[in-house]
């Protein structure tokens, strides 16, 4: 484990590859490498890219990985999202501008599935995420789909939020909904060659005097690779922000206390469900509740009891 920790640190592909599938399968080995891994990590800018499904994150995302490689910064990418075209084989599509990407040593391309066993992604992302920062890729790009609570919670392992709007009232609609709007530091109305562009972007700028809060909007076409320029100014300006006030330090301190309390979850749901002495004692518990012996609330008790004893 050591060894496979050392040489992801030096930006083995393979073992960057072996680190990430034994997070997501939840090896209990991996704790022997994240501690090697850890005090590596923490220099990335790590951007979440979000958005309802087919808005063009993945398209875009590949339009500032090509961009960040012109500037010489090296790019790790993790798709939380299964239907994304970075899954499997047809990894970018059959589109020749993303070909670079794919034959490029300093770009690491990785899809995760939406749920972990025992619900523990957002786990494996983190992992994830923390073993390309510490193999030395500049720049992080985490794409998820803006549906659920579950997705705006994985997003708080960014630094800097990007979410993507296209011209059109669903999706903005969505959006809200999906309360991708409190977390947006940036926003991108992508698909701009298509009409309605301009009242997206006022849509934007007058729901954000209603909630005073101001985030810059850029204009892109992701299929044309326009606006990307524009784009990455902002994800840098933001990111200087975020250092010179502090803010970038409290974003960090928010993300480990998500981890730290995602892998506390999931330890004791795994103790809960796999443990013998436990699965048996819930059991009987569960029976007692069946059978009106015993409310959940009491039930809960005497297992929190029995693992804190
Ligand atoms: N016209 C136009 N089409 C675009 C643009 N960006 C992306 N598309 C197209 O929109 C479709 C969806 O693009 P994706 O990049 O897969 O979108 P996504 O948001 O990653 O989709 P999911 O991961 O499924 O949520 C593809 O057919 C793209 O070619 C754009 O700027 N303009
Ligand atoms: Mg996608």
């Amino acid at each position: 484990m050591r060894e496979l920790a050392e040489r992801a640190l030096r930006g083995d592909r393979r073992a960057i590859a072996r680190l990430i599938s034994l997070a997501e399968s939840g090896s209990e080995s991996l704790k022997e490498a994240m501690e090697i891994i850890h005090p590596r990590a923490g220099r990335a800018h790590v951007i979440g890219v979000t958005g309802v499904m087919g808005v063009g994150k993945s398209t875009l995302i590949c339009e500032m990985a090509l961009k960040y490689r012109e500037m010489g910064k090296s790019v790790g990418i993790v798709a939380v999202d299964p239907t994304s075209p970075f899954t499997g084989g047809a990894l970018l599509g059959d589109r020749v501008r993303m070909n670079p990407l794919a034959s490029d040593g300093e770009v690491f391309i990785r899809s995760m599935g939406t749920r972990g066993k025992l619900g523990g992604l957002s786990g494996a992302v983190y992992d994830a995420v923390e073993i390309l920062d510490a193999s030395g890729k500049d720049i992080i790009i985490v794409e998820t789909v803006g549906v659920g609570q579950a997705e705006v919670d994985v997003i708080r392992i960014a630094d800097t939020t990007v979410v993507v709007l296209v011209p059109g009232l669903g999706d903005f609609i969505q959006t809200i909904k999906a309360g991708l709007m409190e977390i947006a530091d940036i926003f991108v109305v992508n698909k701009s060659d298509r009409p309605g562009a301009d009242s997206t972007v006022n849509e934007l700028k007058s729901m954000m005097e209603i909630s005073e809060k101001m985030v810059p909007v850029v204009c892109t076409s992701a299929t044309e690779g326009e606006g990307v320029d524009e784009l990455l100014v902002e994800v840098e300006n933001h990111f200087q922000m975020l250092k010179d006030t502090g803010e970038l330090e409290r974003r960090r301190r928010r993300r480990y206390e998500t981890e730290l309390v995602e892998i506390v979850m999931g330890r004791l749901k795994k103790m809960i469900y796999d443990e013998g002495r436990f699965r048996e004692s819930v059991g009987e518990l569960v029976r007692r509740i069946t059978d009106g012996e015993l409310d959940p609330h009491s039930a809960a008790e005497e297992v929190l009891a029995g693992l804190l004893r």
